[in-house]
């Protein structure tokens, strides 16, 4: 009778934990200290999955806060709870002396002696698409980790949020879905551990993620058609215009939470997209704490990113808020997108 084990069993099963340890070589200048951060927010990712899989009977989890934070959007009590909840996990692990957040409208930064000492600032959106929560689809929390480039043991400055997204040491999602997954890298591939919320434990389940280099399934809200540019609009009729060749028309999927969105098109292939347009001139999604994580994933899987004209990550922003286009995805569909993009440009 086959009791589901197999002698080798136990050594296939590697937790986030033991593959920081045994990976600890690709943090070449940390003593542990990526992996004491990494498992802050695995803590959070926790509580969080904890919290989510009964949003519906917790009443401070649902409905809008009544305000609205600096994006102007309206800030929901998840957003807050969500916030809080990782700025104090990071803040307990000591390596951080500050973090920004979307949440924030300034960047926190820790000047106690513990926190001017810490090596690394965070970046964080602590739940994207906090709105889709209500509808029961899937939500995300994305990260970013830098090294400070001010002195340490001084307190960290402005520039040290404002560094481009090539200069990410570490950065990740957890989507709560039907399954939680944190997905991560640190320069070295991607690999994606899947929660077992009956152990409490976040297990290796998608090693050395790759993101396959063609695709046949589009990804933008096409609700937006009439704002888009012409250039944006003849890509679209590309991607729906018939041609076996390259199996065209396109599928066309949105879900309407990028984590959700950029996790499929990261495993099945295929381009995301969310362009600036005549009502969003530069874009919806921010820059450091959405585009540049996501965007650092995708390329370590073999994929491409782009505001339309370069990759995200070689953006240097001014603000941690800033807005930017973004397209990420299969490496040949981000490149038509650029040549059909370019046309225009250099028409
Ligand atoms: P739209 C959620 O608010 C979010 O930031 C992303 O998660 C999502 O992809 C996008 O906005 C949805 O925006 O304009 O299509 O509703």
């Amino acid at each position: 009778m086959s009791i589901g084990l197999t002698e080798n069993s136990m050594n296939e099963l590697t937790t986030l934990g033991e593959f920081v340890v045994k990976n600890q070589a690709d943090f070449p200048y940390a003593k542990g200290e990526l992996s004491r951060l990494l498992s802050s927010i695995r803590l959070a990712a926790k509580i969080m999955n904890s919290q989510l899989s009964k949003a519906g009977l917790v009443e401070n989890l649902m409905g809008e806060v009544g305000e609205k934070n600096i994006q102007g959007e309206e800030q929901k009590k998840l957003d807050l709870y969500a916030n809080q909840l990782f700025i104090n996990a990071l803040k307990a692990r000591n390596e951080v002396c500050g973090i920004g957040s979307e949440e924030e409208d300034k960047t926190i930064i820790f000047e106690n002696e513990v926190g001017v000492n810490g090596k690394y600032i965070v970046l964080i959106d602590p739940v994207d698409g906090s709105s889709n929560i209500e509808v029961n689809v899937s939500v995300g929390t994305v990260f970013a980790i830098y090294r400070r480039t001010s002195p340490v043991g001084t307190t960290a400055t402005k520039e040290d949020f404002l560094q481009p997204g090539s200069e990410q040491v570490v950065a990740g999602y957890v989507i709560y879905g039907s399954s939680t997954m944190l997905v991560f890298t640190s320069g070295n591939g991607v690999n994606g551990f899947t929660y077992d919320p009956a152990i409490g434990v976040f297990f290796l389940s998608h090693p050395n993620m790759k993101i396959p280099e063609d695709g046949s399934t589009y990804s933008i809200n096409e609700g937006n058609h009439a704002y888009f540019s012409e250039p944006l609009k003849a890509y679209l009729d590309y991607c729906k215009s018939v041609d076996k060749a390259t199996k065209r028309p396109y599928t066309g999927r949105y879900i309407g939470s990028m984590i959700s969105d950029v996790h499929r098109t990261l495993l099945k292939g295929g381009i995301y997209l969310y362009p600036n347009s005549s009502i969003a001139p530069n874009g919806k999604l921010r820059l450091c704490y959405e585009c540049n994580p996501m965007a650092f994933l995708v390329e370590q899987a073999g994929g491409k990113s782009s505001d339309g004209q370069q990759s995200i990550m070689d953006l240097k922003p001014t603000d941690i808020h800033q807005r930017t286009a973004f397209y990420t995805g299969s490496k040949k569909m981000v490149e038509k997108l650029e040549e059909i993009l370019g046309r225009a440009t250099n028409a």
